[in-house]
């Protein structure tokens, strides 16, 4: 079945038992943040809730879109798999590789004259964000954030480019909401463009639609790369966009709310603080660029979906970290480098990066913390684990064996002074370094040294190295008639 907007998607869910509709009376005050926040911690199906305090019937959010499962023979990333169109028990590992194999051929969007998403229109003093249930998510968040799983649409002003980006929104009132536009993403990049020729920056958001649109806002492509061909590509059919009523940018058809405006140039106010996708409430509050909503449309009783960042795993590492190991692997893959495979185990945050692969030479595992260093998704890692070919990245059993085997504890850790990092939420930096990201990284080298004579380097005491092809396939074959039962 084709996904062709947010309500396939719940209908997919709903039938693999990934939905639950709420129809008691919620409020958006907390409790919806509350009641998702469990739904992670429990692998519980995504809350679709019917009935907001306050709101007119119909009017719906959606919480922990892309949750994790625990439903009996699904993985982990169950709702990821569904949204890319696979069956719900398949591993991180096929997850990746399908993702890679469509990102390869992208499909660039069609333009429709209308859609869903103009069956209201809202314009001048009509324009309310507050006309949505925007949940206040966390206790201790600055504001209720109508941005958390969603798309920023910006272009380029000196290129075609046009960038798909999720950044936090946060409600400062009606018509003006809050940004983190870091100038290490590529948001932050155009908006100092902007800046520079004194000029409001014209954007579009979407809310609700397919969810390859917010999988690629959220998963780190390099630079000049319209996210909109990717989502085609993932989609395996072009993206239907139609032309925003007050600037000319192209939103998606299907999008359930659109809000269009512009970011202000050289205006701040106070945004934050937000429970943050690291797990902490590291960021406080701090001035950030404002977004002036000139208009609002919508689709009739409009979802609004949401995500509840904070302790993994959440959005943050089903579609960030997750597919983030995928786009490195591909960057690595582009260098010529012997890699294997790539993987960011989702309670590491997308800050651990654990790549394994051949070692052609001496000091190999540097030049590929390097190399990761060096490309787009690569950024923002702090940890280093570089493993030989015949360890599983995607398991973190085999790796954790690795580091402690094979990791010198002195010559295999190599420490990485003042690379870019995250600015304002990086929980393990002074407050004075993480105002502007100003990080360290670590590599841990779990690869044998090249340098080290054959015969010095320990064997891998398993049951494929120790024992004989021909014994080996007697006890496999044989191992129910021993009397254990099939596993
Ligand atoms: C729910 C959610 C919220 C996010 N909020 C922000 C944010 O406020 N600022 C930011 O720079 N990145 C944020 N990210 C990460 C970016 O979406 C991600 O790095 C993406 O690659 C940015 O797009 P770009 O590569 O086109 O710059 C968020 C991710 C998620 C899943
Ligand atoms: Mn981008």
């Amino acid at each position: 079945m084709q996904i062709a907007d947010l309500r396939d998607y719940l209908d997919l869910l709903e039938e693999y038992d990934e939905l639950q509709r709420i129809k008691t009376e919620v409020d958006w005050n907390l409790e919806m943040g509350a009641i998702t926040r469990r739904c992670y911690d429990l692998g519980s199906p995504a809350a679709l809730f019917e009935n907001v305090k306050g709101y007119p019937t119909g009017f719906r959010t959606l919480g922990a879109p892309l949750g994790t499962s625990r439903q009996p023979g699904h993985g982990l990333f169950a709702r990821t798999a569904l949204a890319l169109g696979m069956k719900p028990g398949v591993s991180a590992k096929e997850i990746m590789q399908r993702y890679l194999e469509r990102k390869e051929k992208p499909i660039p969007p069609v333009t429709v004259k209308t859609g869903p998403c103009k069956e209201n229109i809202l314009l001048g003093d009509d324009v309310d964000v507050l006309k949505f249930p925007i949940p206040l998510i966390h206790g201790g968040d600055g504001g209720r954030y109508i941005g958390t799983w969603h798309t920023v649409i910006t272009k380029d002003p000196e290129s075609d480019w046009v960038n798909w980006g999720m950044y936090r929104l946060m409600v400062h009132d009606r018509n003006t909401l809050g940004c983190l536009f870091p100038l290490q993403q590529h948001i932050g990049q155009m908006y100092q463009k902007y800046e520079a020729m004194n000029k409001p920056m014209p954007v579009a958001v979407a809310i609700g639609g397919q969810p390859v649109i917010p999988i690629v806002s959220c998963v780190m492509l390099p630079p000049y790369v319209n996210e909109v061909d990717v989502a085609g590509g993932l989609q395996e059919a072009p993206i239907p966009l139609v032309k925003c009523e007050t600037n000319d940018l192209m939103v998606p058809a299907s999008a359930e709310i659109v809000l269009e405006g512009e970011v202000l140039p050289h205006e701040r106010r106070t945004e934050g603080p937000f429970g943050e996708y690291m797990g902490y409430e590291a960021g406080k509050s701090s001035p950030k660029p404002i977004l002036k909503v000139t208009a609002i449309t919508y689709r009739n009783d409009p979802i609004l979906p949401f995500s509840n960042m904070g302790m993994p795993v959440h959005e943050g590492q089903t579609a960030t970290a997750l597919i983030k190991g995928a786009e490195i692997y591909s960057e690595l893959k582009k260098m010529g480098l012997p890699v294997k495979g790539v993987f960011c185990p989702p309670f590491g945050v997308g800050h651990m990066v654990v790549v394994s692969t051949e070692v052609p030479y001496i000091n190999f595992a540097r030049r590929v913390a390097h190399a990761v260093w060096a490309t787009k998704p690569g950024i923002f890692v702090y940890y280093m684990v570089i493993v030989d070919a015949d360890v599983d990245p995607t398991n973190m059993d085999e790796v954790l064996h690795a580091m402690t085997t094979k990791c010198h504890p002195v010559n295999g850790i190599h420490q990485v002074p003042h690379i870019p990092g995250f600015p304002v939420l990086l929980p393990f930096l002074a407050a004075k370094e993480r105002l502007v990201g100003d990080a360290a990284g670590v590599i841990f080298d779990c690869t044998w040294p090249k340098d080290w004579p054959q015969e010095t380097i320990p064997f891998k005491a398993t049951f494929e190295n120790l024992w004989p092809q021909d014994l080996q396939e007697k006890v496999l074959t044989n191992w129910e008639s021993y009397g254990f039962k099939r596993q």
